[in-house]
């Protein structure tokens, strides 16, 4: 096969670093495998999937060639890289790139200037759920000063621990329909309906079809679920019923599901994901990557508390928790002390109940433990609920980074944006009245030309360089009656990390965050803020988050909701960043790879 290549020719210069060049190729095939043990069409990535990892050096130069060989328009993203002065290069069509054709190759190239764990995966389209995706991981440099100290005292635990951390074991984590990604979201256009039914948790791509009973499912409903939507019952897969009214009195047409997406359970029994761990070495690192499209999940390993210390690929004051809430696109790396009888334990990660009852399961396999037959403990049970009142959370909102950092008291700009459905059930917008151009395959990359007629009606905010921006997120609902709920939006920014500074319950009705701070001072935390790639809006009623950002790294960078249906039906906006500079943008100094 020829494959052609489209290549990008920026001024190359002679980088100022020493940094290694490092170069891989991903070749992407559609083609039928059985993730869950049920067969369908999807994505694979060097004929494997999830893709194979890619691990690199901080301060290395990375190239990834993409070359498409699906039958349909793909781009790659790099989730949580920076770009620093490659916005060309994050994978986002219409705004970064023309979308790469069947057949055609694309070279992304980017600086590793940060450390952690990320991932890549698919931005065209929502074949994100189509299994385009793999997980990213950076080395820290030595230099580094990483959080272990705070943990221990004890010099050799502290070694373990970071030997631990140097062989990390990545885990991608993700959901799985039997559905195509475009019969899925098909599915919403013809019945009005938002869905979002899995049939499989997929732990390392890997997982089954349980189908519990009935009863048991039924069982294990929250009761906030069943209080907001007076139901007792769910689906037999574990899925929330469409109840009139809790997606709004928009028309809807339930006939038109198509059979087994939101019910119709048939089991089937995938492989389950092993990882080796050798008691010898004290300590193990497991990086979960969350790349869910519906689902939030709970991860927990049974019998093994975590130190939780890396966070959307920064070091955190490391908290210690036995299970933790992940959504779409986070990153939570955990250390574990692999101080427990050799045998056999189930890493065990489940929905958190929010609007599927649903579990996956992986072997954390103790080497000398291969041949005791031993149930675990779990901490969590088939819905993501607590087994008992001693499981300890991670509290999200304590998770300070390491070395601390904090934005500028005070920002340049301020932006409310009101998050609601407009038109059906489905159709999400960022401000309530826009939504990102509906095919933004068709659009000229915002990169080439900053004036494109679709941009002009597209939800964007256009900032200076160096200056701060301070973006408060309102969930909006007209009228209670008609719209009760929004679910939690994980809301994922390009480019740098954003500080969360504050949130709240009810209307944010002040007119910057010096004057909310004014008036509500215990609603903002300037002095202890979150610093991550994703935030994600509260579920329980009308509520708002605030968030405040550098713009240091000119070009067009999304800013969207990381649930793929929503984010598909148009829940994103397009960051401008230091537009007023755009002009030296070119000025990068890529080093020769
Ligand atoms: C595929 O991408 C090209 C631009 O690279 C665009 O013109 C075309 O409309 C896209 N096709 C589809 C089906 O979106
Ligand atoms: C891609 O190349 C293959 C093999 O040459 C060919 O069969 C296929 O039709 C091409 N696809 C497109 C969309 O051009
Ligand atoms: C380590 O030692 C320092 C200084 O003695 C102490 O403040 C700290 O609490 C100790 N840390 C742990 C985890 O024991
Ligand atoms: C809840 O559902 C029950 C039975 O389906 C019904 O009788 C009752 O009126 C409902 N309650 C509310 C508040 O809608
Ligand atoms: C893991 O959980 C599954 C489902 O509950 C169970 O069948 C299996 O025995 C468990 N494995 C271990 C090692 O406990
Ligand atoms: C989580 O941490 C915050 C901030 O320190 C604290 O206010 C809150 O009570 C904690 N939540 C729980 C459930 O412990
Ligand atoms: C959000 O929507 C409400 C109701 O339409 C409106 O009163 C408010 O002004 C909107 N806020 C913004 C910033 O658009
Ligand atoms: C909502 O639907 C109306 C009527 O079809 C249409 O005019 C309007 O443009 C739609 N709104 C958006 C934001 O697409
Ligand atoms: C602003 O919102 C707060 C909290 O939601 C509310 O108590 C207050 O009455 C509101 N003020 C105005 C002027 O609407
Ligand atoms: C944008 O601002 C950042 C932060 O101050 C600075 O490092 C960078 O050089 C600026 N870029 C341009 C093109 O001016
Ligand atoms: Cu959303």
């Amino acid at each position: 096969m020829v494959i052609s290549t489209q290549l990008f020719s920026f001024a190359a210069l002679i980088s100022l670093t020493q940094s290694a060049c490092v170069n891989f190729e991903l070749d992407l095939t559609w083609e039928v495998g059985a993730p869950n043990g049920q067969e369908r069409e999807m994505i694979f990535v060097n004929g494997q999937f999830p893709g194979p990892p890619i691990i690199v050096d901080e301060g290395d130069d990375v190239t990834v060639t993409v070359n498409n060989r699906l039958p349909f328009n793909t781009t790659v993203h790099f989730h949580g890289i920076e770009q620093k002065n490659t916005a060309w290069a994050d994978g986002v069509p219409g705004l970064n790139q023309w979308a790469i054709q069947p057949n055609f190759s694309y070279t992304y190239q980017w600086h590793a200037n940060q450390y952690g764990t990320y991932w890549y995966h698919s931005h065209d389209m929502a074949t994100l759920q189509d299994g385009l995706y793999g997980p990213v991981r950076i080395r820290p440099s030595r230099s580094r000063e990483n959080p272990f100290s705070t943990i221990t005292n004890d010099t050799n635990e502290i070694e373990a621990m970071k030997a631990a951390e140097q062989h990390a074991e990545l885990i991608m984590v993700s959901d799985w329909s039997q559905y195509t990604s475009f019969d899925y979201m098909e599915a919403m256009k013809k019945t009005g309906y938002d869905i979002f039914c899995s049939d499989s948790i997929l732990i390392q791509g890997k997982g089954s079809l349980y189908c519990p009973s009935q009863e048991e499912l039924n069982s294990l409903i929250i009761d906030s679920v069943k209080m907001a939507l007076n139901i007792t019952s769910v689906t037999d897969k574990g899925c929330l019923p469409f109840v009139t009214g809790s997606q709004g009195l928009w028309k809807h047409n339930p006939e038109q599901l198509p059979p087994g997406l939101n019910d119709g359970c048939v089991p089937s029994n995938g492989l389950k994901a092993v990882f080796e761990v050798d008691p010898a070495y004290g300590w193990a690192s497991l990086n979960f990557v969350g790349g869910a499209s519906e689902k939030a999940l709970v991860v927990s390993i049974d019998e093994h508390p975590m130190w939780v210390y890396e966070v959307d690929g920064r070091y955190i004051e490391p908290q210690y928790a036995h299970t933790l809430e992940m959504y779409n696109g986070e990153r939570y790396a955990v250390l574990i002390k692999l101080d427990k009888e050799p045998a056999q334990y189930n890493i065990t990660i489940a929905n958190d109940g929010g609007n599927q009852i649903i579990a996956a399961y992986a072997t954390l396999q103790y080497v000398g433990g291969e041949e005791t037959a031993r149930q675990s403990n779990p901490y969590i049970n088939y819905g993501g609920q607590p087994t008992s009142s001693d499981v300890i959370p991670l509290n999200v909102s304590t998770l300070p980074p390491f070395p601390p950092v904090y934005p500028a008291k005070y920002a340049d700009d301020f932006y409310l944006l009101n998050l609601s459905r407009i038109n059906s059930s489905w159709e999400w917008s960022l401000d309530g009245t826009k939504f990102l151009p509906a095919d933004l395959d068709s659009m000229e990359p915002v990169y080439f030309n900053p004036s494109s007629p679709e941009l002009a009606n597209a939800l964007k905010i256009t900032t200076r360089n160096n200056t701060w921006v301070d973006i408060v997120f309102q969930i909006h609902i007209d009228d209670p009656t008609v719209t009760p709920l929004q679910p939690p939006h994980p809301i994922h920014k390009h480019s740098n990390k954003m500080f969360l500074i504050g949130s709240g319950q009810g209307v944010f009705n002040w007119t910057s965050i010096e004057e909310g701070i004014k008036a509500s001072p215990e609603s903002f935390f300037l002095d202890r803020p979150l610093y991550r790639d994703t935030f994600v809006t509260s579920p329980r009623g009308i509520a708002w988050i605030a968030i405040r950002y550098f713009v240091e790294n000119p070009g067009p960078f999304f800013l969207h909701c990381h649930m793929e249906t929503h984010l598909w039906s148009g829940m994103g906006m397009v960051l401008m960043d230091g537009a007023d500079v755009w002009g030296e943008m070119e000025a990068d100094s890529w080093s020769q790879c």
